[in-house]
């Protein structure tokens, strides 16, 4: 153990920004630290969730001389009404990237672009949905499989068939409230329907929505996403990378892909890792070709194949700015329009490849199932003619970077678990280890840190702040998405980060061989959180609601994050919110969100916005749970 070993602070992250907004300043375009400016103070309707644009006889907004819209509706029934549609919102974006890695299974084929990787996970799959598995090629598994999930989203009745996956406790109290999702489409089709003008004004059952829709994400849309990827690209695995903008090259062709579905990046990485591209890399003076990931579909490459990670939300701006990127591929999903704008001011070509997300200042090359090797060979072979047009005088790329464990899948953990321990204790795939560890209070508690940048709070403090807190009281943390990141970029996705933990948690560590923040994935990867805590509780034998185990969002900004609490707290989890939930004109609204849920599932929100005292309420809500369990 290197006692040298520094994490990456967040004033040092904040210089790096600050001189690349020079260089943004120099060459005339705004970024996103200039337009909170422009923004600010914001809309305080807005921020209370008590405007509503619903119909055309408003906009109506609420105040104490106008306690009524026009037709009547309260702020109570306008705040709920705002919030499930961002649930819905969210829900429909992650079930809607989880449909296409679900087509791309349809589409799979040996001799494709797109084929069968895990095919254990496959197997598995098919034998758990009742798909003829025997004597059968494994791509005739393969489309019976990936058409089921597809009908999945639109099925006239019944329930969404991930959520068997549950624990019998969380089925039956989804039952018994009425939450158990239906298909995805029609949970956000109700979702709407419910908030049209002339519909439901109780916000009790706007919440109700709320966490249905939610689940139909987490337990459905989601969990597609999670489980297609997987088939189809692996699943995966521990493995060292590295993480901040100082992965960025100047010797080599920089790509940068950004999104969440890894349907174009996996291409990307395959074709960049061909000899005759290398070579073509070299021809042009380069050392090679560096592909490096944004945002989530940054993670599900990190997870997968060893690739360098960038930066995060916030840190989109900044990896233009360097001026050594040659090509920018984005798929869908959390891409600032800016970064058509930011890339004009530089050589920097910019790609957008999903119908769905349709960019002004964009190259568009649609990708098919049938075309996407065609598309990765294009983009990489303009990156590279790319490389020459380079302007020097705008060149500066950041030093900071840090070797980041990646892989943390749930059979990543188990996978680690079986090679320390279970293998002495004749048996394995188990969380049993673990469990043990909690009880004997060497570790305190997990939680899982989730979410965004969102600059209403300063960019990555939250995150690496309360992650050392945490780590420091033997609190292990799972992270997904940008929460992921930002621990990469400070160091805490490094083994040696474990001289931050206490006591407990170090020892853990060192056993296990494991960093102190264990990267699970990207957005969608929360499903395999919501698989990690409802097995965990079957091996322990209690229910999700007693582990002293929490759902953390500290910078959250996307109705996706929304959607995602709503399925965390539905599936029996407290979840700590750093960042207003935009309700707070409703004290009925704000009531039914942290207090009302906990009766029906038991689980509910906590809302602080400074993270200083949000850690604090964490460790005393994980001291809680441990009580009550009288460990
Ligand atoms: Fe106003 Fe009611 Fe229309 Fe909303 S639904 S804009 S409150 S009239
Ligand atoms: S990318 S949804 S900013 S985590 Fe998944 Fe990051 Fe939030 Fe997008």
């Amino acid at each position: 153990m290197s006692l040298e070993f520094t994490l990456t602070t967040v004033e040092q992250m904040e210089a790096d920004t600050a001189r690349l907004k020079e260089t943004a300043e120099k060459v005339g375009i705004d970024v996103w630290q200039d337009r909170v400016k422009n923004q600010t103070p914001h809309c305080g309707f807005g921020e209370k969730g008590i405007c509503c644009r619903i119909c055309a006889m408003g906009p109506c907004r609420i105040t104490p001389k106008a306690p009524k819209g026009i037709c009547g509706a309260d702020a109570h029934a306008i705040a709920g009404r705002n919030y499930l549609r961002m649930a819905a919102g969210g829900g429909a974006t992650h079930s809607d990237h989880g449909r296409e890695c679900a087509w791309k299974l349809v589409d799979s084929s040996a001799d494709g672009y797109y084929h069968v990787t895990d095919a254990g996970k496959l197997i598995q799959l098919a034998k758990e949905w009742g798909v003829e598995t025997e004597g059968r090629d494994i791509y005739d598994i393969a489309h019976d499989v990936g058409r089921m999930c597809v009908n999945e989203y639109g099925k006239a009745e019944g329930y969404q068939l991930w959520t068997k996956r549950a624990t019998e406790e969380r089925q039956k109290v989804w039952m018994e409230q009425g939450l158990t999702p239906r298909a995805v489409d029609r949970e956000v089709v109700t979702a709407m329907h419910m908030t049209h003008m002339g519909n439901t004004a109780d916000p009790e059952y706007l919440v109700r929505q709320a966490l249905r829709v939610g689940l139909a994400d987490g337990w459905g849309g989601s969990m597609t996403g999670t489980q297609m990827s997987d088939i189809l690209y692996g699943t995966p695995v521990p493995h060292d990378t590295e993480s901040n903008l100082g992965v960025l090259d100047k010797e080599m062709v920089n790509v940068v892909v950004h999104g969440h579905d890894p349907a174009v990046s996996e291409m990307i990485i395959r074709y960049a890792e061909d000899p005759e591209m290398i070579k073509k890399a070299r021809a042009v003076g380069a050392k090679g070709i560096n592909v490096v990931g944004l945002c989530c579909t940054g993670n599900e490459m990190m997870m997968r194949h060893n690739v360098k990670m960038a930066g995060n939300f916030l840190q989109q701006e900044n990896v233009l700015l360097t001026g050594v990127v040659e090509a920018l591929c984005v798929d869908v999903q959390c891409i600032f329009p800016n970064v058509g704008p930011v890339s004009e001011c530089f050589h920097t070509k910019f790609y957008t490849t999903s119908p769905i997300a349709r960019i002004p200042f964009a190259t568009h090359l649609e990708l098919t199932s049938f075309n996407a090797g065609e598309i990765a060979s294009q983009i990489l072979n303009e990156a590279i003619d790319n490389f020459k047009n380079r302007d020097e005088s705008k060149i500066f790329i950041p030093d900071h970077k840090h070797s980041s464990w990646a892989g943390y899948s749930c059979e990543g953990i188990k996978g680690r678990l079986d090679t320390v321990t279970n293998s002495h204790l004749d048996e394995l795939d188990t969380y049993k280890p673990l469990i043990e560890c909690v009880k004997s209070g060497v570790l305190r508690g997990a939680v899982a840190m989730v979410g965004c940048n969102n600059p209403k709070v300063r960019p990555d403090y939250s995150h690496i702040e309360m992650m050392k807190k945490l780590l420091a009281n033997d609190i292990v943390i799972v992270a997904t998405g940008c929460a992921a990141q930002a621990a990469g970029k400070a160091g805490l996705l490094d083994k040696r980060a474990k001289i931050f933990c206490g006591q407990g948690l170090r020892r853990v560590c060192t056993l296990a061989d494991i960093p102190p923040v264990l990267h699970m994935g990207s957005c969608v990867d929360i499903s395999r959180m919501m698989n990690l805590v409802c097995d965990i509780a079957k091996d322990w034998g209690i229910n999700t609601t007693q582990l002293p185990v929490v759902g953390c969002a500290p910078e959250w900004m996307s109705e996706k994050a929304v959607s995602i609490a709503n399925y965390v707290v539905a599936t029996g989890i407290d979840t700590y919110l750093g960042i207003d939930p935009l309700v707070g004109g409703s004290d009925k609204m704000m009531h039914l969100i942290t207090e009302g849920t906990k009766e029906w599932v038991g689980a509910g929100y906590v809302i602080d916005t400074n993270p200083d005292t949000l850690v604090d309420k964490i460790i005393e809500g994980i001291e809680a749970k441990r009580a009550a369990l009288g460990i």
